[in-house]
């Protein structure tokens, strides 16, 4: 089809059906994108491990033909660009439904124009973008009027059979062994690279590059502060002892094929005993052992939804550890579940599942540990579990497609303690009051909207003894604002935010997109450190600012550090300090 033709049918189609994709792959973290929604959709549709599972093909007779071969490389295209919005199945997550039932009522004409144009509810304009020739756009409207592929089912034998014990436990050290502070220990995301950096906070010297999984995802600590746990986008997991001389893996598994989760038993008597950790796919969790990972226990998260609808791959998003019970929390993404998973007793599981809101994705605890705090994403709402009594506390509509990572908690002068979150899709920060007890009229409403940069927003930050409030705009599609970040002052926020120009920090020269992502605080809570996130290709760097002066006070940017995002210091993630 010719795009005169297809411009066409561009004012009719437009109206209903809205495919919503993303054309980025994880490699390339600063793609052209025009608007905070197209950053939105690029962040939701990065490229899934899935394309490169084998799977059958399968037809259906009212489609437009294929062969084999096209089918294999729209597959490929299929999980690297649409996944993440439309789901495996294609049964709708973020972005629209695409079961055969749907595309093939709509006609080739129809989908292609979507495709090639996008609209204005998300979805990429993939021809007019330059990503796709009008081929591949005839290829991927043909593909997704067939019944979509399923990816393999991974069981708890899958896993066992991967698992590798690098060192046995009655091997490893008996106390520690190295004279690492470990406390300030940093692990960094090296996203791109398929590994962490071990940083030491005090000096700033790396200790260790430790390979893990594929697009390496979160780093989370045991209750002890000597495991740390590692997953990547490929479901690989990977066990870290902070006692060796030279930390590094002791043990490691594959716990599915795509995954985002991993969390650690923290209940008093539970220290370090389970490991959990969550899948995209199969749309399951697995409880193992906490020292060698050895899996004990796999839920399936299929079934009804909030609407009690049926959905077939609610992905696990946030999972956190309850300081109340010796429970964790999974996020059940598209059903909009809360699971409470008593780790207890193993063979006679208990679980409750919260009803709460869809499209949940992270989060993290009020200051007193208490309250789950958690983003249903697509849906505006922040929803809030009672941890000590296992219910739903309350659902809040905030911003558009808030991204609070785990939140920041402190003391706002009026309205007593809060927990913050910023938006993806707009540049509100949004206050909300977390003491139901001491401030009854403001628990669990907005109590004060402040004014960021823009959208784009991931991560915001403060620390018990900062009277800092930092929020990046990493994937704010102006270089001037992803490059910088917005710094409020928690005793007078009728004051308008101090802008830090973080990128120029780091004193990179090149062109690439130099992203600042995610502040991170140190143990003491004097220094925050921003990942300065460029290409493979380009330089990327640490940013160490101190807290008090807000002035750049270091630079890591040793060549090791490909691609930073994501940083965990030891002790704030230990006892969810945020
Ligand atoms: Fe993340 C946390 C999922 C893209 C950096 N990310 C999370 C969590 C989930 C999630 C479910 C909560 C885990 C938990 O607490 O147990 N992330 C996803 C995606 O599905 C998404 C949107 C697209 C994808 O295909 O993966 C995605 N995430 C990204 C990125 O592109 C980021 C910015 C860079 C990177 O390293 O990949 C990124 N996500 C992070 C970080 C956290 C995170 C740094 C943990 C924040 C924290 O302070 O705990």
């Amino acid at each position: 089809m010719k795009a005169k033709k297809l411009t066409a049918l561009v004012a009719l189609a437009l109206s209903s059906l809205a495919l919503s994709a993303a054309a980025q792959q994880p490699a390339k973290p600063g793609g052209p994108t025009t608007s905070t929604k197209d950053a939105a959709a690029t962040y939701q549709g990065a490229s899934s491990p899935l394309a490169d599972v084998a799977m059958h093909q399968s037809s259906n007779p009212k489609a437009a033909p294929m062969t084999e071969e096209e089918f294999a490389r729209a597959r490929q295209i299929y999980f690297e660009r649409c996944a993440g919005c439309h789901g495996v199945l294609r049964k709708g997550a973020t972005g629209k439904p695409l079961t055969p039932d749907i595309t093939n009522e709509r006609g080739l004409d129809y989908l292609k124009v979507f495709i090639a144009y996008g609209s204005p509810a998300g979805m990429p304009n993939w021809l007019t973008s330059g990503d796709f020739d009008e081929a591949t756009v005839d290829l991927m409207a043909r593909y997704i009027q067939h019944d979509p592929p399923q990816p393999p089912e991974f069981s708890l034998a899958d896993m066992e059979a991967s698992r590798k014990e690098y060192i046995a436990v009655d091997k490893r050290p008996t106390k520690k062994m190295n004279n690492y502070n470990i406390e300030n220990i940093f692990s960094v995301t090296l996203r791109d690279d398929g590994t962490i950096a071990l940083i030491d906070g005090d000096t700033k010297e790396i200790i260790n590059i430790i390979k893990t999984g594929y697009a390496v995802h979160i780093s989370r600590m045991s209750a002890s502060g000597r495991y740390l746990y590692v997953i990547g986008r490929d479901a690989r997991l990977n066990l870290i002892d902070l006692w060796m001389e030279k930390p590094d893996n002791v043990a490691e598994i594959k716990v599915g094929l795509e995954a985002r989760s991993v969390e650690t038993s923290k209940f008093k008597g539970w220290e370090d005993k389970i490991a959990i950790a969550g899948t995209y796919w199969p749309p399951q969790f697995v409880l193992m052992d906490g020292d060698t990972l050895k899996p004990q226990k796999v839920v399936g998260t299929r079934g009804m939804d909030i609407n009690n609808e049926y959905h077939p791959e609610p992905r696990v998003a946030a999972i956190v550890s309850s300081h109340q019970k010796p429970e964790f929390l999974v996020n059940a993404k598209e059903t909009g579940k809360v699971w409470m998973v008593d780790y207890t007793d193993l063979v006679n599981l208990k679980t409750t599942q919260i009803d709460t809101a869809k499209y949940l994705h992270d989060g993290g605890f009020d200051s007193t540990g208490r309250y789950f705090m958690t983003a249903a994403n697509a849906s505006d709402k922040i929803v809030v579990v009672d941890t000590k009594e296992s219910k739903l506390e309350a659902i809040i509509d905030v911003g558009k497609t808030p991204h609070p990572g785990r939140g920041a908690n402190f003391k706002h002068p009026k309205f007593g303690p809060v927990w913050a979150t910023s938006d993806l899709g707009d540049e509100r920060i949004d206050l909300i009051g977390t003491d139901p007890k001491g401030n009854k009229a403001n628990a669990w409403k907005v109590v004060q909207t402040l004014e960021g940069q823009g959208g784009g927003s991931l991560f915001v930050k403060t620390h018990p003894k900062s009277n800092n409030l930092w929020v990046d705009t990493a994937l704010n599609p102006d270089p001037k604002i992803s490059q910088s970040v917005a710094v409020f002052d928690i005793q007078d926020l009728s004051k308008p935010a101090q802008i830090i120009d973080i990128a120029a920090c780091a004193g990179i020269k090149d062109d690439g997109p130099k992203r600042v992502v995610q502040p991170e605080y140190n143990k003491a809570g004097d220094e925050v450190w921003f990942s300065v996130w460029s290409t493979m290709d380009k330089k990327s760097a640490i940013v160490v600012v101190d807290d008090k002066t807000r002035t750049c006070k270091h630079v890591i940017d040793d060549e090791r550090i490909i691609t930073p995002t994501g940083k965990f210091n030891v002790y704030n993630t230990q006892h969810d300090v945020y």
